[in-house]
């Protein structure tokens, strides 16, 4: 566009190149790796000096990542805060250094929304509701108690209270649906499987689990075969992500229901960055756009995902 050849002409003008720090989640998740690679490609097609950090999931290394970033001058900060509080201070940091901040995937909950320029990312309370609505339809009919068990994300992050807040609001419309256990796998398979072993040791009758992301899912269902389950039948499965094994699982019929989270946020983000240094108005919110699948769905879609 005009605004990019414009900002990358001042750039080469200055003879210096757009310099964005990055500071990253982690390595959790399939969803992490496929979001970590879209920024990294993206700032190299929009030749950007791309810094990039790995906090391996502790808040307290991505605001070290920030204040290094804010240190070495940085045109733009961007980062997807591993939970939602805890930000205002080195928000208020890099504000007073006059450097602008981008939010991607993640909320703060900062009253002041001074403190960054927009964020872009998933509405995951729908995420949860789409997930709620499905199991909804799934058991109009039936007059039996259904047992849910649920895999929370990081405990504190975004997805983690958004996807609960979003299904629980729909869920209570059937007092039949009871949530019988809830506790966070961390979003990672190895967590998810072993929170699901503990699951099936203290629960008799599981009927449906629902996961806050494909990895926990992935993990929990090894827990679920190596107890003698059939997953997709003795326990329903709903996950959110729709990452290739998330996919892969579904068209088993593994996961019965899959919420998708867009994990390819890069483009949108240079824009962002172009944008943002133009000085031109961008909205505070950039919600990013993504689909539902069931089984008979994954089997279907799964050549076409990309990641
Ligand atoms: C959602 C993202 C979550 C994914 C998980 O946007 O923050 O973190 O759902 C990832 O897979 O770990």
């Amino acid at each position: 566009t005009a605004a990019a050849a414009a900002t990358t002409a001042s750039a080469a003008q200055s003879g210096k190149k757009v310099t964005l720090g990055f500071a990253q989640v982690g390595a959790e998740s399939g969803w992490r790796t496929a979001n970590t690679k879209s920024i990294q490609d993206s700032a190299k097609e929009a030749g950007f000096d791309l810094k990039f950090s790995d906090a391996q999931q502790k808040q307290e290394n991505q605001i070290k990542a920030i204040r290094t970033y804010i240190q070495q001058k940085v045109d733009v900060i961007a980062f997807s805060p591993v939970v939602e509080s805890g930000w205002d201070t080195v928000l208020k940091e890099a504000k007073d250094a006059g450097i602008p901040v981008i939010l991607t995937d993640r909320a703060v909950d900062s009253k002041d929304t001074s403190l960054y320029k927009t964020f872009i990312g998933s509405d995951f309370v729908e995420e949860g509701r789409s997930a709620g609505k499905w199991l909804v339809d799934k058991y109009k009919d039936t007059k039996d108690t259904v047992n849910i068990v649920e895999l929370q994300g990081t405990t504190g992050s975004a997805p983690a209270n958004d996807r609960k807040a979003g299904f629980d609001e729909i869920i209570k419309s059937n007092p039949n649906l009871k949530v019988i256990a809830s506790q966070t796998g961390d979003f990672t398979r190895a967590k998810g499987k072993e929170v699901m072993q503990a699951f099936l040791k203290a629960n008799k009758n599981i009927n449906v689990l629902y996961a806050h992301n494909d990895d926990m899912a992935l993990g929990a269902i090894q827990a679920i075969e190596e107890a003698g389950l059939k997953p997709g039948k003795d326990i329903v499965i709903i996950s959110v992500d729709g990452v290739k094994d998330g996919f892969q699982a579904a068209s088993e019929g593994k996961i019965n229901f899959i919420v998708e989270c867009n994990p390819l946020l890069g483009g949108q983000l240079m824009q962002a960055v172009r944008d943002v240094l133009a000085n031109k108005e961008i909205p505070k919110r950039i919600v990013t756009k993504e689909g539902v699948f069931t089984s008979e769905d994954a089997k279907r879609e799964l050549p076409n995902r990309q990641y």
